[in-house]
């Protein structure tokens, strides 16, 4: 039997979207026993306005600097009611999570209230005509870089590792059984988990609409996007890099990238690096 449709089908986001299809998979796991926010972002369309919404679920549109504060209200309350098997998912972009977004979630996390924080990165400010986020790649063009970004992305990951979050995990659209899996974990958790998914979005990157999943692919395959989890105070890598030199490819594949120098290039590739180390020997102790 089809499994009911939780998320309504003919959304308006672009074609090829991966935001979309993260909160399709992530609504496959959680089922209807869950209310989800989303702040100002693409993935707003999905929550709609006015009577309209996708979800077939309850959904709440927040403000953009504090979707995790409704989602601790929001927690709380469905505690007092006694309903403490509702899964509570916060579905925000990077700027949302990374930038706008970081003190409520930093907070909401410190404060331990049971709720599922997705992330899914797109690199870029895109509902708004894609301007840089602290997410956005080292090198890469945005209508607010338009010589290419000179800084490289924030590392919120490493940053979270700092936080009391019953479960860290990162995913990417390259593997929905990974993400589907990490979506369920969380959902088991009784305090907070973050959740960060790597989203090649086209319409930003400038790649054609049907490669979503090949730049997704690249990027974990290169070692540019490492699968990995954190649960019980161990780190686990899940999947480690098939051949750097791929990333050679996810960057040719890619408009954003199209002024960017060797020079570049080689410093993006020894950031990957450098984190994958830094994950190998966490991988060996126990940390936090
Ligand atoms: C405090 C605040 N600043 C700016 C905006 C304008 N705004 C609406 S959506 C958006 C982009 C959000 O980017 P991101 O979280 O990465 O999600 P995406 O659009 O990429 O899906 C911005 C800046 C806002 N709504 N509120
Ligand atoms: S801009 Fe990117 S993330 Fe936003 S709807 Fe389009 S493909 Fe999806
Ligand atoms: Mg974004």
């Amino acid at each position: 039997m089809e499994k009911e449709q939780l998320l309504s089908k003919g959304m308006t986001t672009c074609e090829g979207c991966p935001m979309e299809l993260i909160a399709r998979a992530s609504l496959e796991v959680l089922g209807p026993n869950t209310v989800t926010m989303t702040p100002p972002s693409c993935s707003a369309i999905l929550t709609g306005g006015g009577d309209e919404t996708g979800w077939g679920i309850p959904s709440v549109q927040t403000v953009l600097a504090s979707l995790p504060a409704y989602a601790s209200g929001i927690s709380e309350a469905l505690k007092i009611q006694g309903k403490e098997d509702v899964n509570i998912l916060g579905f925000a972009g990077d700027g949302g999570t990374f930038d706008i977004g970081l003190q409520a979630l930093s907070g909401a996390i410190e404060r331990g209230h049971k709720a599922i924080f997705l992330c899914y990165n797109n690199e870029a400010y895109m509902n708004t005509g894609n301007q840089r986020s602290s997410a956005t790649s080292l090198g890469a063009w945005t209508k607010t870089t338009p010589t290419g970004k000179k800084e490289p992305g924030k590392n919120i990951d490493f940053m979270l590792l700092h936080q009391n979050l019953d479960y860290q995990a990162t995913a990417s659209v390259a593997n929905i059984k990974d993400l589907k899996r990490k979506v369920e974990k969380a959902s088991r958790q009784k305090g907070p988990s973050f959740i960060h998914v790597h989203a090649p979005c086209n319409t930003g990157w400038k790649f054609p609409a049907s490669k979503t999943i090949t730049v997704a692919k690249l990027a974990v395959r290169s070692g540019l996007w490492l699968l990995w989890e954190k649960e019980n105070g161990r780190v686990k890598l899940n999947q480690r890099p098939v051949d750097w030199n791929l990333a050679d490819e996810y960057i040719r594949m890619q408009g954003r990238f199209d002024k960017i120098t060797d020079e570049v290039i080689e410093q993006i590739k020894t950031e990957a690096r450098n984190r994958y180390n830094n994950l190998l020997k966490m991988e060996e102790i126990e940390c936090l």
